[in-house]
Formats: C-alpha cells, structure tokens, sequence
C-alpha cells in the first residue's frame, strides 16, 4: 500500500471531465462566476499522480472523486471526513482540465483540508502541506511555506483555516472571503496560469494511523480562465 503509485493521466487527455454530481448538487448558480459556463467546474478533474506517505489509506475507497470536485466543509469546529489522507510526507497532482487557474486580483486558487478549532478556537488542529503550481505539468512554482511557525499560524501552508464550503449548506467555494480553506495567489511565484496543483504533506505530524498528513477535501479555481 505505501508503495502505491497510481498515475492517471494517460485515460481523459483533453477531454474535459463531466461535472461530479450533477443532479444532486446545490450549489449551481449559487457560488461560481455568472461568466464560467457551468460545464467548467471550478474543481480539480483530474489526478495525475498520487505518492501515498506511510500512514496514509484513509479516502483512497473513494479515490480519486474524493479529491475530485466542490470541498465538503464542516465547518469552523470539525473536520470533514469527505477527504484522501496523504500520509506522512505524502504528495497529490491534480490537473484542470476544462478551467486553469489565473492570476486575477488576490487570492486565485483555495486548498481545502480539513482543520478545525480546538474548544472553539482561536487554536486549531492543523496538518500543513506545501503547494505548488504548474502550467505544463513540468515546470513547477512552490509557494514558500512555514510548517512549524504556529505562533503566526504557519503562513504561506495549506491545512490551516477550517473549510465551511459545502454544497449542501450553498457556502461557495470559489469565493475566498466566506469559503474558507487557504487561499493562494499565482502572483507569489510569479506564474500567469496554473493547470496543475501539486500538494505535499509537510512531514511534520506524524504517520501513525491510516489518516496521517494532509487530508486534502479538494482544490477550488477563483481566478480562472476557460482552456481550449
Ligand atoms: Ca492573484
Ligand atoms: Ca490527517
């Protein structure tokens, strides 16, 4: 299982993925841009490659849709379960296959774990991966990031901030100021578009369990354009 590489890309290439559930989601019209055709979801379509860490296994019965599509958020207080365990030093790709992410006023790309207040907070329990970015899947940009900095809240990381997107509660996910999760802007690493997103857990929480590392929810466009 640790040894488990599993490498998608060979199956879909440049046919964009179906929107993940259609019929039963809420969230149309409610939360993505009035000028994104509703074909192109704002989420991840594709995984490119997955490394598992030890202590991973958690989500991979549901691998790879649950990384795939809208974040599953619970809120301020608990940590979805709607998520893939990475496992100590493990990492995710994920591609975009029918909107890129691009660089757009602020924040242009969210990152949902799933963090939680401990007692209400203001401290949370949190699992932090680094992000990085690609547009050709080969050349990579990584967003600088400070795994054991709690006392400024581990800036520049994903796993940090609770998610409260969900589709059942209509919170949109690709709207940084009531989504949620960790936003972060192409303009960091001097990149204009982003096809792929690369997620790593940090090695700094352990690997015992089958929950260990990052537990990514999924991946949200806010700055996007339509590809070809
Ligand atoms: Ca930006
Ligand atoms: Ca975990």
């Amino acid at each position: 299982m640790l040894a488990l590489l599993l490498s998608l890309t060979a199956c879909g290439d440049g046919e964009p993925s179906a929107p993940q559930e259609d019929a039963g989601s809420k969230d149309s019209g409610s939360g993505t841009d009035a000028s994104v055709p509703r074909a192109a979801d704002p989420y991840a379509d594709e995984v490119v490659e997955f490394l598992p860490g030890p202590g991973a296994g958690f989500g991979q019965d549901r691998f790879p849709s649950v990384v795939l599509g809208p974040p599953v958020g619970a809120g301020l207080d608990s940590g979805s379960l709607d998520v893939l365990s990475l496992g100590k030093s493990g990492s995710i790709t994920l591609r975009f296959t029918d909107l890129a992410v691009v660089d757009g006023p602020g924040v242009d790309l969210l990152v949902f774990e799933n963090p939680f207040l401990i007692a209400g907070g203001p401290a949370a329990f949190t699992e932090r991966g680094q992000v990085s970015v690609s547009d050709d899947g080969v050349q990579w940009f990584t967003f600088p990031c400070a795994p054991t900095d709690a006392a400024n809240n581990y800036p520049g990381c994903a796993g940090v901030r609770p998610v409260t997107a969900n589709p059942a509660n209509g919170i949109s996910a690709t709207d940084p100021s009531v989504a949620g999760g960790d936003g972060f802007d192409l303009a960091t690493v001097g990149l204009s578009r982003a096809r792929y997103v690369r997620i790593q857990d940090t090695g700094t929480s352990g690997s015992a369990g089958s929950s260990a590392g990052f537990d990514l929810d999924g991946v949200a466009v806010v700055n996007g354009v339509l590809l070809p």
